[in-house]
């Protein structure tokens, strides 16, 4: 109906524009395909942008609340050593947030616009951070199982095909790396040396978080709705299952080395498949925790919009620090 209404001239016009355009798609498709990178101030489709935001800015902000859980436990970390540990780990997630918060203003996006999206809960963050660390077992299982999974999902994101977002992710997953091996050792140590009751204390952890891990994967493959075009743009380079799975087989025989159980009582060896079978995970309960009601949401954004408001005065100082010296620098 619309072409009929125009001009042969125009109905021209139209064509050589899509047929640009899809000259422009191809050529991009063709870099991806290729290995390229893709950098900032290249064309990209929209869509493409769009995903890298969404995806950028959502793991910046899990970052950021990733903090609280365990910042929970730095005044109460159980030796000087640990505490030192506990602040350094907790300081580089602030910093693995502001490194992803700078990758993503490369695409147009502000960081205000990126805060407000979190802060009024229009932002996704990792569910994994709406559960509560209620022992100190729980700082040494986030390390193992949380930052694992977190690397396991992160190593092939230095692949990922938008350069900014593949170089900050080299020296996040150097620092997740450091992350995980510091709570496997503090684990270790309180499975060798410990009490009872401490030993006890870590398994119970570990049942805590162990399913809660597995959702940090996201949906299974079947329901992932942004899987197949982020793979297609090497923005993902392994489905969300692949990774699950991947991590289950590395955390088995982690497990048994610390000496506890996983609880999953349908945890086998699939010699058919080469690979750990697994039970099922309760998906009402991951998108109970993403629309919102896991145990900690609520108080997990009150925290943060705490934080944004009594951090008011430093923003203002750090801007008035900075004005005055740009001022200065004019006048000399
Ligand atoms: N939690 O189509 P799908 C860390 C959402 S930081 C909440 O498969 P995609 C660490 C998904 O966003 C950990 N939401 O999506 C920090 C989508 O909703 P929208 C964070 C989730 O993007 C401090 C919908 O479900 N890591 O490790 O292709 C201390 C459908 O999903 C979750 C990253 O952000 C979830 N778990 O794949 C220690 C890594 N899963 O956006 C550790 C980068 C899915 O349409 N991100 N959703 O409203 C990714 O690799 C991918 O975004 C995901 C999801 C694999 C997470």
């Amino acid at each position: 109906m619309y072409t009929q209404s125009m001009s042969l001239e125009q109905q021209a016009q139209v064509q050589a524009a899509n047929a640009d355009e899809q000259g422009r798609l191809d050529a991009f498709q063709a870099r991806i395909d290729a290995g390229e990178f893709i950098e900032a101030k290249d064309w990209m489709p929209a869509a493409y942008r769009k995903t890298l935001v969404r995806q950028i800015s959502q793991h910046a902000h899990s970052e950021i609340v990733g903090m609280l859980p365990e910042g929970n436990w730095i005044s109460r970390a159980p030796t000087l050593k640990r505490k030192a540990i506990l602040l350094a780990k907790v300081q580089d997630e602030g910093g693995h947030g502001l490194y992803l918060y700078a990758a993503a203003e490369t695409l147009g996006v502000s960081r205000d616009e990126m805060t407000e999206a979190l802060l009024t809960g229009k932002a996704k963050y990792s569910s994994i951070f709406n559960y509560p660390t209620l022992t100190w077992a729980d700082v040494g299982v986030i390390g193992w199982l949380v930052d694992g999974a977190a690397i396991m999902n992160q190593v092939p994101l230095c692949r990922c095909s938008f350069g900014p977002y593949a170089r900050a992710m080299i020296r996040v997953c150097r620092e997740e790396s450091f992350h995980q091996r510091q709570g496997y050792e503090s684990l270790l140590v309180i499975m060798q040396e410990g009490t009872a009751a401490q030993k006890a204390m870590v398994q119970d952890a570990v049942n805590r978080w162990w399913w809660p891990s597995l959702m940090m994967f996201g949906p299974p493959d079947s329901e992932s709705q942004h899987s197949d075009q982020s793979m297609r743009w090497g923005i993902k380079r392994n489905s969300n299952d692949e990774l699950r799975q991947k991590f289950v087989d590395a955390c088995v025989d982690q497990a048994k080395v610390l000496g506890v159980s996983l609880p999953d009582p349908d945890l086998v060896w699939n010699e058919a498949r080469g690979h750990w079978d697994f039970g099922a995970i309760d998906w009402d309960e991951f998108w109970r925790v993403v629309g919102g009601e896991g145990p900690c949401n609520r108080e997990r954004l009150a925290t943060r919009v705490r934080a944004w408001e009594e951090g008011a005065w430093v923003r203002d100082a750090a801007l008035a620090f900075a004005s005055k010296k740009h001022a200065l620098k004019d006048a000399a």
